[in-house]
């Protein structure tokens, strides 16, 4: 029976609808407009949209980030798509849902020197987890079939695999009639998660019973309270300790863990280590793990993939960690000192480093540890991927929000306010984002975002460009550092915010932060906060802590 040509997008709609997507970001475009059209006439779905596709992007992945479900994500052909590829690669690597809808061209025109046609077939298809073109018509049962296949494949996999998923959707005009509707709209497949396994095998049983000292690092992972639960038992045993990574949202391990490996403690090398999640922020922790291998790496992963972030790895066990540290809760405790000995290098380190941060002079540490004073348990916090999330592991006292993030799966600079505005548009919480300079300037676009969610404050540390140029070894003793790498540009952040309608407050010295923050935290709308502070003075102060850290004092 034939339907009409566009009759799978009717489809695809309805399908989405069934499983409870609930939100698209639609960027504008025409090769799109049936997409477009088809979601901005129901009202199941929420929808916002971003003129700036990579910007788009990043507020689709806060959005997924927050919710743990998929986003839809539209946009018309040719680059248009390639612009989505930074924040579908950060999906990939933080193993986030997200389904992108790319309008393409009919095949036909490919290298035909057509207008916004590039080759658009998998052209995502090394940083998603699924990846498919669907058929250019959808006018007979088997296209209908096909194409519904399609969409609830992509579906499944972006949940179940837990990761981007593409479907590419060649159109053909003509793009902006009404869609077809049908009685006899497609049922969406369900699935049945398998049933959880709670019992550890008897070998592992008696491998962990015997260690003595154990380590579990987790990496990035969103919070998980069943999961803090049931490692709070755990880590009663004396023979295990904890790593608390800011991105991991583990509360009561140790925290110190980045100083405490700058002097390569061989002592403290364990029998066990347990790790999951995604990336370790930790840059000391990974050289020493790598240094001082654990007798044995067990790594936790319900999907089984094969990652050895520490090239030690002999077990790759298949439940999630909630489930393996269940079973392990059960088993009786140990004794010994392993833990012991973590604390007391932990309390060494505040010895060390508690009377600098109380006379610390106003510069961007100073800022992040007034920060870490500020916020409260359900404030959630985003940080830039510069020196904000270096800073923020040597802080001695770092606040726990109720969520931590950055986009520490593989990005760089890119996305960070869109992934913050994303994120804070899905949430109640106040969402903080503290950035830097040049982040700031390089995602302005997304306040292209229709949205403007009131409870996003923003906090850019103008510190005169890319400062982590100046602190890390290599590029600080360069004599092109400035030019080349830290590039500060004389740029007028105020009027900046303010050109895009965002309330802006500046900071230059304590007295001003603290009213900042007082601000930010009364405002009412999405507000920036700008701190400025001395490149010079950052140097000498991050110099002095890492010469405390080494000293023997
Ligand atoms: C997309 C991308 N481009 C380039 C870089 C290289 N890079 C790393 S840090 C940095 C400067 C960041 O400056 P700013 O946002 O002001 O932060 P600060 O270093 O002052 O904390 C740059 C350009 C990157 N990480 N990501």
């Amino acid at each position: 029976m034939p339907y009409h040509d566009k009759q799978h997008l009717s489809d695809l709609l309805h399908l989405l609808q069934q499983y409870g997507l609930q939100e698209a970001v639609i960027c504008p475009g025409s090769r799109s407009a049936p997409l477009t059209l088809a979601f901005a006439r129901q009202s199941q779905i929420r929808t916002s949209t971003a003129v700036d596709e990579r910007a788009a992007a990043y507020i689709a992945l806060g959005k997924s980030l927050a919710s743990q479900q998929a986003t839809a994500l539209i946009c018309t052909s040719g680059t248009a798509l390639l612009n989505f590829a930074p924040a579908v690669a950060e999906a990939f690597y933080l193993r986030i849902p997200m389904l992108v809808l790319s309008a393409d061209r009919p095949a036909a025109w490919v290298d035909q020197l057509d207008g916004q046609t590039i080759r658009q077939d998998q052209i995502l298809a090394k940083h998603t987890v699924f990846s498919a073109t669907l058929p250019e018509r959808g006018d007979t049962d088997l296209d209908r079939w096909h194409a519904g296949r399609l969409v609830q494949e992509a579906w499944h996999k972006a949940h179940r695999l837990r990761g981007p998923v593409h479907l590419n959707i060649p159109l053909r005009e003509p793009l902006y009639e009404a869609l077809p509707s049908s009685n006899d709209l497609p049922k969406a497949l369900q699935w049945q998660a398998p049933l959880p396994q709670t019992q550890l095998p008897t070998a592992l049983r008696e491998r962990w019973l015997q260690a003595k000292s154990i380590l579990l690092v987790g990496g990035q992972q969103a919070p998980n309270a069943a999961l803090q639960a049931v490692i709070d038992q755990v880590i009663k045993d004396p023979r295990v300790v904890l790593l608390s990574e800011p991105v991991n949202n583990l509360q009561g391990g140790i925290e110190q863990h980045e100083a405490i490996c700058t002097t390569k403690p061989a002592h403290l090398q364990a029998d066990l280590l347990v790790s999951w999640g995604e990336q370790v922020v930790a840059k000391q922790l990974k050289i020493w793990l790598r240094g001082y291998p654990a007798a044995e790496h067990w790594r936790i992963d319900a999907d089984a993939q094969l990652a050895d972030p520490f090239r030690q790895l002999q077990l790759l066990v298949g439940v999630t960690p909630l489930e393996f540290f269940t079973s392990v809760a059960e088993l009786p405790m140990g004794s010994g000192d392993y833990q012991l000995h973590w604390k007391q290098a932990e309390a060494a380190i505040h010895h060390k480093i508690q009377p600098f941060f109380k006379d610390l002079v106003f510069g961007d540490l100073y800022v992040m540890a007034q920060i870490a004073k500020h916020l409260g348990p359900n404030d959630a916090l985003q940080l830039g991927n510069s020196t904000p999330i270096r800073y923020w592991q040597l802080l001695p006292q770092p606040a726990a929000p109720a969520w931590l993030h950055a986009n520490r799966g593989t990005s760089g600079i890119d996305g960070v306010n869109s992934t913050a505005l994303g994120f804070a548009s899905k949430v109640k919480n106040a969402t903080w984002l503290v950035t830097g300079d040049l982040s700031f300037v390089y995602d302005l676009n997304a306040f292209s975002s229709s949205e403007r969610p009131s409870n996003l404050k923003i906090i850019v540390i103008n510190n005169g460009g890319g400062d982590i140029f100046r602190l890390i070894d290599g590029p600080s003793t360069q004599p092109e550092r400035e030019t080349f790498f830290a590039t500060p540009r004389t740029i007028d952040l105020q009027a900046l915010a303010k050109g895009w309608g965002l309330t802006s407050y500046l900071a230059t010295d304590a007295l001003s932060l603290q009213q900042g923050l007082t601000q930010l935290r009364k405002s009412t709308e999405c507000c920036v906060l700008e701190v400025q502070t001395e490149p010079l003075t950052n140097q000498s102060v991050y110099k002095a802590y890492q010469q405390l850290i080494k000293s023997n004092a």
